[in-house]
């Protein structure tokens, strides 16, 4: 029997949070390392020979090693769960802009200010709430008519988009002008074998 996936992650780590949750949803067997981050595990040699990047998530699938949330989604999904990965092309280019607003107004936005909240991160709290509120506003209203980003179901954009916008509240981004995004967190939130991401203590707008 092979060894099952290796995912490296870190609790507090909505990027690492995005590639556990999808394994759980789409039931890929796996094993999860806790790396210290707050110890700074992430940056000594042992586990810089699997990610010279010094960052989770990381995923070792046998002898295959990647690094990038947004980059396990896509080999996860193509390698064991291809119904998370639409084949028509504009649909995975409609995926494909979701996966780059995860890697740029989410992580600049909602992921930003709880970087601030929870890890005192030095960074601008106005810009980031600013940004944050950008990319909420852009997510209300394409949601007007939908209930996922693309395709009518629950693909890896969802998932790579969920979970700094679910933990928004914890960086002082409230979510309550945003009924539709509510409705889709939601939804998300009742799929089979969805797997939160722990909350932390600084959850407190509503
Ligand atoms: N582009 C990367 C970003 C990953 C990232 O920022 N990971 C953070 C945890 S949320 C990390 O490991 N930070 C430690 C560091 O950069 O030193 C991805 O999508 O996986």
């Amino acid at each position: 029997m092979s060894n099952p996936i290796s995912i490296y992650s870190f609790p507090l780590s909505g990027h690492a949070h995005r590639v556990v949750l999808f394994a759980a949803l789409a039931n890929i067997t796996h094993e999860l390392v806790n790396v210290d981050l707050a110890a700074g595990e992430h940056k000594q040699a042992e586990f810089l020979a699997i990610n010279p990047d010094g960052q989770v998530p990381v995923i070792k699938d046998g002898d295959t090693v990647i690094s990038d949330s947004n980059a396990i989604l896509v080999y996860l999904a193509r390698q064991y769960a291809p119904e998370f990965l639409p084949q028509h092309p504009a649909e995975e280019a409609q995926v494909q802009k979701f996966l780059t607003m995860a890697a740029g107004e989410i992580a600049y936005g909602p992921a930003a200010a709880r970087l601030i909240t929870l890890f005192s991160a030095p960074l601008d709290a106005a810009s980031c709430l600013a940004n944050a509120h950008k990319a909420l506003t852009k997510l209300e209203t394409h949601l007007n008519d939908k209930q996922w980003l693309v395709a009518n179901k629950l693909t890896i954009a969802d998932i790579a988009i969920y979970s700094y916008v679910a933990h928004a509240p914890e960086g002082n981004v409230s979510l309550h002008e945003y009924p539709n995004v509510r409705s889709w967190l939601a939804n998300m939130q009742q799929q089979p074998g969805f797997l939160p991401m722990p909350a932390s203590a600084v959850g407190l707008v509503a």
